[in-house]
């Protein structure tokens, strides 16, 4: 069993990872390629994005892919997407199964029985820009938008009774009370429920006729799930022939005024937003270098992390809640405006892809966030209705987190009295600075001032978190100096940034933009940004530290022994 996907026990689940025969079809849409006709010359490794691969960099267009699959006749099976950037349409034997729009949100498609053994998927990845089609992906996102199979696939070989859905709440970290519930399908019969690792009986139901089922335990003498004690358990679920094995962890996170409690005890934030982005394989990071971002994250003191701004590779997760750090997971967006936000196509789509991320991530203890619609027109009022539908079913359907959204309009956003945290991006001393004699002491002053935005606004007793600020520096450019886009100006910049952060009481904490450069600007050019990178990284893509980092490290890390 793979420790990072700790999922199945005797379901047989098949990673799909290999080379799948590809054919790109430049400037065209899905819509206008037949599969069948095709010649499929080429083979390119699944994950990954066609778009980052030598023969097809910067391309767009529709990216085809195809494998064979061997299901047992006369059983189902059912595929299990990570990623498809950004449009996909996914058919078997010819005959067109699913259709998706959001290129980070992870979803499933059953396969029918055949009486074939053998059977043809063929996936089109399309990658272009295409508002009414395709409005979740845009053109003008600060980072760059790649196309193919990103994320890992699998294929479930089902039992006709099957478990569909767990989910669990263990919320109730000293009493050691579990709830699960969860859905079956194809059969009645009992379901077992079992904790692994632990001496209790297991507990046993029937699912209704909906095949829904709930149950729950209580496991003696709970270990709590937090950041510096990132412990886990795995719970059994066992129907007919099929099992899941599912990680939880026992915490629970709530707002008290200004603070939040995590397991009752007071949580700060320092980390950084990070995108999924490695050179040559664009969003496509190989797994053990997820590893080490986690580990990189850890030793520079952090115990928080962003994912910025999508929904994440489940391999990283596993990883935030195996060593410990609170994530922030959000849908993808990006500066979406009235045009976007009253769109009934991009309401649909990013609707679905709320519920798909909620979906496959709740059970990681280590999301303690959930995000949605990064730096929106959150000064609008076409914000309102997309905002309430979001913010409803994140809080009725998310487990115990809190919501938010990260803002960038600042003292104009109207919608902060509503969330469970103000996080805001800003650039103080960096953007629109240039003239200032001395841009770094802009930063306190700044931050002084929204403080008290808050305070005549009401909301002294709101906790206020700086989900992202920061600066760029080119990895290398040393400047006597310390001008802009030196490590030495980066270094200043951070360094202002991270000691407010750490001794105001008022701050929740940081969370820096951004952990590594990553590439930028995926319809046109690089728009002011050299190497069309977004440069703020404190290390580079190649996660070479930059000057900043010794500093940020030695400021987190004093969080750690409070
Ligand atoms: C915004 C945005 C980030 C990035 C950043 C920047 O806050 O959310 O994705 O674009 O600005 O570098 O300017």
């Amino acid at each position: 069993m793979n420790k990072a996907y700790p999922r199945h026990l005797s379901r047989h689940v098949e990673s799909l990872e290999d080379l799948w025969d590809f054919h790109f079809e430049e400037g065209k849409s899905l819509d206008q390629i037949a599969p069948q006709e095709l010649v499929f010359a080429e083979r390119l490794h699944v994950p990954g994005a066609f778009d980052a691969a030598p023969a097809y960099l910067g391309k767009r267009g529709t990216g085809i892919y195809r494998r064979r699959l061997r299901i047992e006749p006369g059983t189902t099976a059912l595929l299990e997407f990570g990623a498809v950037s950004f449009a996909a349409r996914v058919l078997v034997d010819g005959r067109c199964l699913a259709e998706h729009f959001c290129g980070y949100s992870p979803f499933t498609v059953t396969v029918p029985a055949s009486d074939q053994p053998e059977r043809e998927l063929v996936v089109l990845a399309e990658n272009r820009f295409d508002f009414e089609r395709i409005p979740m992906h845009e053109h003008f996102f600060d980072f760059y938008q790649f196309g193919g199979i990103i994320r890992p696939v699998w294929l479930h070989h089902l039992p006709k009774a099957h478990i569909v859905d767990v989910r669990v709440d263990a919320t109730d970290y000293r009493g050691g009370v579990v709830e699960v519930r969860g859905r079956v399908s194809g059969g009645g019969g009992e379901i077992t429920v079992a904790v692994c690792d632990t001496t209790l009986a297991p507990a046993k139901t029937t699912p209704d006729a909906q095949g829904r089922f709930a149950l729950r335990l209580t496991v003696p003498s709970p270990r709590a799930w937090s950041p510096t004690s990132p412990n886990l358990y795995r719970l059994r679920v066992a129907f007919g022939a099929d099992d899941t094995v599912v990680r939880f962890g026992f915490r629970k996170i709530e707002a008290d005024g200004a603070r939040l409690l995590l397991n009752g005890e007071p949580l700060r934030l320092f980390g950084y937003n990070r995108h999924e982005y490695f050179p040559n394989f664009g969003p496509s990071t190989p797994f053990a270098q997820m590893v080490h971002d986690v580990q990189l994250l850890k030793d520079c003191g952090c115990n928080f992390v962003r994912g910025s701004h999508y929904p994440q590779d489940q391999r990283f997760l596993d990883l935030c809640d195996e060593m410990g750090l609170v994530v922030w997971e959000e849908n993808l967006g990006w500066g979406q405006n009235c045009k976007q936000l009253e769109h009934p196509l991009y309401r649909k789509h990013h609707q679905t892809a709320l519920e798909e991320m909620v979906a496959r991530s709740y059970n990681h203890p280590s999301i303690l966030i959930w995000g949605f619609l990064n730096e929106a027109a959150t000064d609008q009022d076409c914000f309102r209705p997309i905002f309430e539908k979001s913010m409803g079913y994140l809080r009725a359907e998310g487990g115990n987190r809190l919501v938010a959204y990260a803002s960038n309009r600042i003292e104009k956003d109207r919608y902060f009295e509503e969330v469970d945290i103000v996080c805001i991006n800003f650039y103080p001393g960096w953007y629109g600075a240039e003239d200032h004699p001395d841009p770094v002491s802009m930063i306190v002053p700044h931050i002084a001032g929204f403080v008290a935005h808050l305070e005549k606004r009401g909301l002294a007793e709101k906790p206020l978190l700086l989900s992202e600020i920061g600066c760029e520096a080119l990895y290398g450019w040393r400047d006597q100096q310390r001008d802009f886009h030196s490590e030495e100006y980066q270094l200043d910049y951070l360094r202002t940034v991270c000691r407010e952060a750490v001794d105001n009481p008022r701050l929740l904490g940081v969370c820096l933009w951004h952990f590594s450069d990553a590439r930028t600007y995926s319809g046109g050019r690089a728009r002011g940004r050299p190497r069309a990178f977004n440069n703020k990284g404190t290390v580079d893509e190649y996660r070479r530290p930059k000057l900043a980092r010794d500093a940020v490290r030695a400021i987190f890390r004093e969080t750690l022994k409070r």
